[in-house]
Parts: structure tokens; C-alpha cells; sequence
């Protein structure tokens, strides 16, 4: 089973990380859906990152629905069982997802796009909505904080996954002054072997 992307996309970063949390050993191949375009083309026609090629040959796509496959493939599950905690996961997964989409978003509007057809009423909403996804993250942290005590769940995963890609591709959208509870938790959970293990480059 090999695990296809740049451990600098945060999508495939959640995945290998979520994959050494949930006990799965996964083959890395660091195929870039820009520079090795046509690589990534031979293993997935479509050139999404992250891609999970299955030993049958089986390509699947989307870190969410990757993770669905390994939680089952593992018999282990990075969510919790309890209705009432599992939302509250789930509300935090989705803020962090939105964050990586719009950090992405900003981040190819500033590298890809030229200069001069660059659409300032656009740059200005997908700013707006990653400041508000991490606004709420922010504020739910202030009212349950996760836990430091050596664990990892899919929620902190991906919290502190989305909030170092940010910080690497638009460091100028967010700073650890206005966001200081998921800079302090992403500073804990960066410190595990984990995530140590799984670097951004
Ligand atoms: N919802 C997807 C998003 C994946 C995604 O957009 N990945 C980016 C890399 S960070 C990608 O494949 N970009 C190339 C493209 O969209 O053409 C997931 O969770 O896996």
C-alpha cells in the first residue's frame, strides 16, 4: 500500500501521521502534483494529492475517505464513540479542513495566478473565511481544550496539520498573538514522535 504526495500538502500529511497513530505501515512516494505532474498522472489520472495505491491496484482519493479506509483496514478509529464528542470532533475537523482549503486556495492565487488578473474581491473573501475557520477553532479550544497528555486524535491531527501548513505557504494570515491556543497545542502536537516522524519537508 503505498501513500502517493508531498508530505508539505497538508491532506497527505493528516494521512501518514493518522496512518502511524492508527498502527498501518504505508509505503511514502513523494510524487508533487506540480513538478511531477506526469508521474502522479501514471498512478492517478486525475493528479490529486494525497492518492493511497492498495496493493490490488485500487486508487483511492480524498484524505477523509483514505482515513475511512484505513480506520477499517486497522480496526482502530482516531474518533471518538461518544455521540456528544464525536461532534465536537467532527466541528473541528471540518474548521481545519476549511482552513487547509483556503490556505491552499490563497496559496496557489499568489504562486500560480499572474500578478495582473489576480481578482482582489476573491483574495479577500477565501482571507476572510480562513481567518473565520480559525476563529472558530480559537474560540473552541477556549471552551474544551484538547488533550496534552501524549495522545493524538483525528481532531488535533488535523488541527495542528492545517495550522503548520498556513503558517509554511501564508505565514502573513495568522499569527500565535491572535491564535495562541491552537499555536500552543500545534507546538505540542509538533513535538510528537508522530508528527516529528512526518515532516513538512
Ligand atoms: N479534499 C481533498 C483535497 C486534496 C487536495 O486538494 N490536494 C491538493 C494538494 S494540497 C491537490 O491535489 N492539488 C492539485 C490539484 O487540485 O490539481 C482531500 O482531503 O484530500
Amino acid at each position: 500500500m503505498k501513500l502517493i504526495g508531498m508530505l508539505d500538502s497538508p491532506y497527505v500529511r493528516r494521512v501518514a501521521i493518522s496512518a502511524k497513530c492508527l498502527g498501518v505501515s504505508l509505503e511514502h512516494e513523494p510524487v508533487s502534483v506540480f513538478r511531477h505532474f506526469e508521474r502522479f498522472q501514471q498512478i492517478n489520472p486525475v493528479v490529486k494529492a494525497p492518492t493511497l495505491l492498495l496493493d490490488d491496484g485500487q486508487v483511492l482519493i480524498d484524505s477523509t475517505l483514505i482515513l475511512d479506509y484505513l480506520e477499517a483496514l486497522s480496526g482502530k478509529s482516531l474518533l471518538p464513540r461518544d455521540l456528544p464528542q464525536r461532534v465536537q470532533a467532527l466541528r473541528l475537523i471540518g474548521l481545519s479542513l476549511a482552513a487547509c482549503e483556503k490556505a491552499v486556495q490563497l496559496y496557489y492565487e499568489r504562486n500560480l495566478r499572474p500578478a495582473d488578473i489576480q481578482y482582489q474581491p476573491w483574495v479577500e473573501r477565501v482571507e476572510g473565511q480562513l481567518a473565520a475557520a480559525f476563529s472558530a477553532l480559537e474560540q473552541a479550544l477556549q471552551l474544551q481544550p484538547l488533550p496534552t497528555d501524549g495522545s493524538l486524535a483525528q481532531d488535533g491531527i488535523s488541527l495542528a496539520v492545517a495550522w503548520s501548513f498556513t503558517d509554511l505557504v501564508v505565514p502573513d494570515q495568522i499569527s500565535a498573538e491572535r491564535f495562541p491556543r491552537i499555536a500552543q497545542y500545534t507546538a505540542y502536537a509538533e513535538s510528537l514522535e508522530a508528527f516529528t516522524s512526518t515532516p513538512m519537508n
